[in-house]
């Protein structure tokens, strides 16, 4: 499992939209959200881009770190 802190998720809808996010990018194979850490765990099936991760995360208004 990989961990990306992320700042900025307050509620489970915060949790949802970046779950929903990270999904779509090629190679995670499935997402989850700890809210209280602030951060996202994700599988990868092939190497991600981390960059791009970030970004899906930052277009929509959080803060990965
Ligand atoms: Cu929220």
């Amino acid at each position: 499992m990989k961990i990306l802190k992320v700042n900025g998720m307050r509620c489970p809808n915060c949790k949802a939209a970046v779950e929903e996010a990270a999904g779509k990018i090629a190679g995670v194979a499935s997402a989850q959200v700890d809210l209280a850490a602030g951060e996202l765990h994700y599988e990868e099936s092939a190497p991600v881009d981390v960059a791009a991760l970030k970004a899906a995360i930052e277009n929509i208004g959080f803060d990965p770190q």
